[in-house]
């Protein structure tokens, strides 16, 4: 089993910083689950193009407000706390946060580390693994 706290998983190399986000990975591929699980802050009115060729990903909203576009039609989705979304197609899509977002994500397969989004707004497969939480 595994126990940890988002706080410690802070002050770790899990805690990744971006220009308009930060993502704290709880879970990643060196713990064995097959997903990894994040919690992600998007930070206030930051326009975020984004593209997963090579992954899955759920996203559920904890606090905060924005828009999500589905390229593959245009269609606006308003995302506040309690909505769901799934980007179960490889999704081409914009997230545009009106306010500070937090979110947790969840990610299939797992990443393994320290990824960001690539040209495309996509996360390379086969990065540098981290430590198993087991281990740290
Ligand atoms: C909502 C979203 O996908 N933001 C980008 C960061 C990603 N969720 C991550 O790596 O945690």
């Amino acid at each position: 089993m595994i126990v940890r706290s988002l706080r410690d998983a802070e002050d770790s190399p899990r805690r990744v910083v971006t220009d308009n986000w930060e993502s704290t990975r709880l879970l990643l591929s060196g713990d064995g689950l097959g997903f990894s699980l994040h919690v992600t802050t998007i930070y206030p009115g930051t326009v975020t193009p984004m593209c997963y060729r090579n992954h899955l990903e759920a996203v559920y909203c904890l606090e905060g407000v924005g828009e999500l576009e589905d390229l593959a039609d245009a269609s606006i989705h308003r995302i506040a706390p309690g909505v769901v979304y799934a980007l179960d197609r490889h999704d081409e899509h914009i997230l545009r946060a009106h306010t500070r977002m937090r979110m947790v994500c969840v990610f299939s397969p797992a990443l393994n580390g320290r990824e960001v989004h690539d040209a495309s707004g996509s996360y390379p497969l086969g990065g540098e693994v981290l430590p198993a939480a087991r281990e740290e």
